[in-house]
C-alpha cells in the first residue's frame, strides 16, 4: 500500500472518502448515443435504496499509476481499467498529473441483483473530485459518475432520480418527488451474468430490430412516469414500472445472438406477483440485466409483500428496500 509522503501535502485534502447506494430503474436505461461520453439513448428514472452501501477512499500518490484495492485485495486488470478511466476525468479537469491509491468496499453480495457499478462509480466520484481538489456541485458529480457507468448517475440523488438523455451538459440525474415506495429484491441466482449490460446493451442496439421502438417507448414511458408521480398514482407508477421492464427485456432477447436475462424461475415471480395483486396487494416486478425480479411496493406495504413473498418463494433470499441517500463524502474510517 502507497501513502502520500507528507512533502506531497496540496491545498485541497487529497484524500476524501464518500458512500453511496444502488439503485432501480422504474424506468430503464438500455442503450447508448454515445459510448464514450455514456450519453443515453433515452432518460431513465430510478430509486436509490438503502441498502449494501460501497465506501470509497482516494488518496491522491506518488506512484507512477494508479492502485486500486476493491474488497481487501488488489482489483483486476478490467476494473482498475475502468477505475482509472474516471479518474483520468477527473485528472484532466483538475490539471494534475498525480496518481491515486483507490480502495473500495461494496457490501452488494455478488450477483445480488442489484447493480454494483451504480453506486461504486457513484461513491468514487464523489471521492475522487473532492481528493482532487475539485468542487463540484451534485449535478455536475452526476455527470461525472455518468461517465464510469450510466446507471451511477442516479445513485447521486437521494431516492426518486430521473436521469436525463441530452449532451454531455444536460445529461444528469435530479430528484424527483413521488410517492413513498419500497422495494423487494429476490435473489433468484446470485451467479455472474454470462454477458455484462454494456455488452448486451451494445448487442441489443446493433442488432435488434425492436431496439429503435424500445428508444421511442421508453421515452414515452418516462414521461407517463413523471406525470404519474406528480399526480401521486402509485397504481399508474407501478404498471408502467412493470411493462417498461418486460420491453426491455424483450427488445434484449430480440438480440441476434438472442441474450436472454430472465429465467423460468424470473417468470414464476413476475406470475407469482401478478397473483398477489389479484388478490388485492398492490405489488409489481421488475428485473434488471439479470434473472433476479425485484419487488416495487407502497412503503406502508413492505413489510406485508415481504411477508407473502416469503410465504409464497421461500426458496430464494428476500432484500427489503427503502429510498436511500445519494453518494455523499463521509469521514474516513479512523478520522475524527
Ligand atoms: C438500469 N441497467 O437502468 C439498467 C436496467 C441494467 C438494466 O443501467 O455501460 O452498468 O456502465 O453505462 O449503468 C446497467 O448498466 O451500464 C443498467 P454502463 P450500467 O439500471
Amino acid at each position: 500500500m502507497s501513502t502520500v509522503p507528507a512533502s506531497a501535502a496540496t491545498a485541497f485534502p487529497s484524500t476524501a472518502t464518500a458512500t453511496a447506494h444502488p439503485n432501480i430503474a422504474l424506468i430503464k436505461y438500455w442503450g447508448k448515443r454515445d459510448e464514450s461520453l455514456v450519453l443515453p439513448a433515452a432518460g431513465s428514472l430510478s430509486l436509490t435504496l438503502d441498502v449494501f452501501p460501497t465506501t470509497t477512499t482516494v488518496t491522491l500518490s506518488t506512484d507512477p499509476a494508479d492502485v486500486v484495492w476493491h474488497n481487501g485485495a488488489v482489483a483486476g486488470r478490467e476494473f482498475t481499467r475502468r477505475v482509472g478511466g474516471l479518474l483520468d476525468t477527473v485528472r484532466q479537469r483538475a490539471h494534475s498529473d498525480s496518481h491515486a491509491l483507490v480502495v473500495t468496499h461494496n457490501s452488494v453480495p455478488t450477483g445480488a441483483g442489484l447493480a454494483s457499478s451504480a453506486s461504486g462509480f457513484a461513491a468514487l466520484a464523489v471521492a475522487a473530485a473532492a481528493a482532487y481538489g475539485l468542487e463540484l456541485d451534485t449535478r455536475q458529480l452526476s455527470r461525472l459518475a455518468r461517465r464510469g457507468s450510466g446507471s451511477a448517475s442516479r445513485s447521486l440523488i437521494d431516492g426518486l432520480a430521473v436521469w436525463h438523455a441530452g449532451d454531455d451538459e444536460s445529461s444528469f440525474a435530479e430528484p424527483v418527488a413521488g410517492p413513498a415506495l419500497g422495494m423487494i429484491a429476490v435473489v433468484i441466482d446470485d451467479r455472474r451474468k454470462a454477458i455484462s449490460s454494456r455488452d448486451a446493451m451494445r448487442l441489443t442496439a446493433a442488432t435488434s430490430p425492436y431496439y429503435d421502438a424500445w428508444v421511442a417507448a421508453t421515452a414515452a414511458d418516462l414521461d407517463a412516469m413523471l406525470a404519474a408521480l406528480a399526480r401521486d398514482d402509485f397504481t399508474a407508477v407501478g404498471e408502467l414500472t412493470e411493462s417498461n421492464a418486460l420491453r426491455m427485456h424483450a427488445a434484449i432477447a430480440g438480440s441476434r445472438p438472442p441474450v436472454r436475462y430472465l429465467t423460468a424461475a424470473s417468470l414464476t415471480v413476475f406470475e407469482l406477483v401478478a397473483q398477489l395483486r389479484a388478490e388485492g396487494l398492490p405489488v409489481y416486478a421488475t428485473a434488471d440485466a439479470g434473472p433476479n425480479v425485484v419487488v416495487l411496493c407502497r412503503q406502508r406495504d413492505l413489510d406485508r409483500a415481504a411477508r407473502a413473498l416469503a410465504a409464497r418463494v421461500p426458496q430464494f433470499r428476500l432484500i427489503p428496500a427503502r429510498p436511500g441517500r445519494g453518494a455523499h463524502l463521509v469521514a474516513a474510517e479512523g478520522a475524527p
